[in-house]
């Protein structure tokens, strides 16, 4: 069973996905966020944007692939739910989300996300200025306001645990009406 908090999250990230807006996610969803996600940072690497297209690719094929019964190219909230909160079925698919996201927010290569950096491309996914601001604090930024992008993987990572609970994650579900 999941955590409360745990669904909340992937509730949310479902509604953010949902990029077009008509209930359930489909190829266009991705495609829609892809582009908008590495438009962010637009002085990051084209192997680091093509990175992030290709995992956002290989988010949608692992729901396509899970949900091969079905096969009507759509996934509906519950569907999403049931597949991304299985860490046998998901979790090599988030792994390299994590890795491209955290990666595409640091251009320069130094290892660290800085702040705008962060802002950008979590505003281009949909979270809520305060709720972004406050997760970035919650991964207690180093010097020079920056967080190592390891940090961050693993807080994407966290993110999709279900078993997971009181994480800094949990901050971008803050006030929402999930
Ligand atoms: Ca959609
Ligand atoms: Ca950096």
């Amino acid at each position: 069973m999941a955590t409360t908090e745990a669904n909340n999250r992937v509730e949310l990230v479902f509604s953010l996905f949902d990029a077009n807006g008509n209930g359930v996610l489909d190829p266009g969803d991705f495609e829609l966020m892809g582009r908008r996600v590495v438009e962010a940072v637009p002085e990051a690497g084209d192997g680091a944007k093509h990175r992030m297209l290709k995992a956002f690719q290989g988010y949608w094929d692992t729901l396509r692939t899970e949900l091969d019964a079905d096969g009507d190219g759509q996934v509906s909230p519950e569907e999403f739910n049931a597949i991304v909160l299985d860490p046998q079925r998901f979790d090599v698919t988030v792994d390299e989300f994590a890795e491209a996201l955290a990666a595409l927010g640091d251009p320069d290569g130094d290892g660290y996300v800085e702040r705008p950096h962060f802002v950008a491309l979590m505003t281009a996914i949909g979270f809520q200025r305060p709720n972004i601001e406050a997760l970035f604090d919650a991964f207690e930024p180093v010097h020079g306001d920056r967080v190592p992008v390891v940090t961050w993987a693993d807080g994407i990572r966290d993110y999709y645990r279900p078993e997971k609970s009181g994480i800094p994650g949990d901050h971008l579900t803050t006030g929402t009406d999930q």
